[in-house]
């Protein structure tokens, strides 16, 4: 059963009660990546949690399909004014991956393969909120897309949802990642217009 995450759907007009301020709806999906596409195979993907005492909760591959994948239609909001509504994606709860982690931290940095970064709280990736992504539209993640697996925060602009996923690293403070450090907002919600701070 999948889990629909947006309020509103099937009335005419909805799209637009679902664009959040100076938004546009796309059709196709654009390529957004700084740097070069990472080349990695799912059998030498790993993912991995670490805690502010150093402990590291690790999965491979096939441990991540064994937490239980499952079904999300949601829309994506692109701070260059880009939105895509009602994509199908395949992932993991991030809730189930912090089953066992103890952490007195309110923030993650999220670090991808490549070197890109982005920081969150905590808070925004627990309760039904995000997603280890492997599939979208019923399609494996292409690389271009940040396959093998990608972080997926919906809620938030896109630059959160960190391509070729590696590690979340627990933080006490709210320090910036990639594009934050550019001038990007620290938290990046869409229906705030917190693009720039
Ligand atoms: N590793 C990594 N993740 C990334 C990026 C990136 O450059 N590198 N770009 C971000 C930005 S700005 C956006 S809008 C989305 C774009 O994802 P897409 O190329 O699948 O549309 O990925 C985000 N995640
Ligand atoms: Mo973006």
């Amino acid at each position: 059963m999948p889990v629909i995450n947006s309020g509103f759907g099937g009335r005419r007009g909805a799209s637009d009660a679902r664009l959040p301020p100076g938004q546009t709806l796309v059709d196709d999906w654009p390529v957004l990546t700084a740097g070069l596409t990472p080349d990695i195979g799912a059998h030498e993907w790993t993912f991995t949690i670490t805690t502010e005492t150093g402990t590291e909760h690790g999965w491979d591959w096939s441990a991540l399909q064994n937490v239980g994948v499952e079904d999300v239609v949601t829309d994506i909001h692109c701070v260059t004014h880009w939105s895509k509504l009602d994509m199908a994606w395949r992932g993991v709860p991030l809730d189930r991956l912090f089953e066992d982690v103890e952490t007195s931290c309110d923030y993650v940095m999220v670090r991808s393969h490549g070197g890109y970064t982005t920081n969150l709280p905590l808070d925004d990736l627990l309760e039904g909120q995000a997603w280890i992504a492997t599939e979208a539209e019923g399609e494996p993640l292409t690389a271009e897309h940040g396959g093998p697996a990608r972080l997926l925060v919906p809620h938030l602009y896109f630059w959160k949802s960190a391509k070729w996923v590696r590690e979340i690293r627990m933080m006490p403070n709210d320090d910036p990642g990639f594009w934050e450090q550019n001038g990007y907002h620290l938290r990046g919600d869409p229906w705030r217009e917190e693009r720039y701070w």
